[in-house]
């Protein structure tokens, strides 16, 4: 078994609702525990402005699936949940599971990057990380909590706790 690290995001459609389901669903994949999920929070949209505030949120997976196999689950749940790709870089989205960190593995093939290639810029995966994972490194050795300590937070706010 090894931890996964899983951000979720929506800012369509009832985004609260949007995670809530999301989290639910993810229970419900072979193989793998919730073991932790992050509080919920508010931000503002990464990329085109003209588009609703986010909701995010970040959970800790245990898992004995294979990186590929628990993106399977993670796009299967994408596509329930009516999620529509558009050709729109950073653009709105009913959900957006992206695998964050998968044990210490580096990946780099055609359907994965990990660690997510947006993983040290964003402050909504960072500090919703941090909470849950605080002592957490990277694979190259960067700690979570001075990525987290260096992010500006861009007015993201806690809405409510999920666990
Ligand atoms: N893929 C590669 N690596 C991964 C990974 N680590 N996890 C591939 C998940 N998928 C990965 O995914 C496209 C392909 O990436 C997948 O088929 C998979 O094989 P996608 O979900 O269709 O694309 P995307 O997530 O829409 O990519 P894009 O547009 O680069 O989105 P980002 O970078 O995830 O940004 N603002 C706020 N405040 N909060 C947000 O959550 N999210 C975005 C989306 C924009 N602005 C935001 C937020
Ligand atoms: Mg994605």
């Amino acid at each position: 078994m090894v931890k996964a690290y899983i951000g979720l995001g929506s800012n369509l459609e009832n985004p609260k609702l949007q995670i809530i389901n999301a989290i639910k669903a993810i229970k419900e994949i072979e193989n793998t525990v919730m073991s932790s999920i992050s509080s919920l929070y508010y931000s503002r949209p990464m990329g085109p402005q003209d588009q609703p505030d986010y909701m995010n949120a970040v959970a800790e997976l245990t898992t004995s699936l294979s990186p590929l196999t628990l993106l399977d689950e993670l796009q299967k749940i994408e596509n329930q949940a009516g999620r529509v790709r558009k050709d729109n870089r950073w653009g709105p989205r009913i959900l957006d599971l992206d695998i964050l960190l998968f044990d210490n593995h580096v990946i780099d093939s055609e359907r994965l990057t990990v660690p997510h290639y947006g993983l040290k810029d964003r402050e909504f995966v960072l500090l919703p990380l941090h909470e849950i994972a605080p002592r957490l490194c990277l694979p190259d050795g960067e700690s979570i909590e001075k990525l987290s300590q260096n992010i500006p937070a861009n007015g993201l706010k806690i809405h409510s706790q999920l666990s």
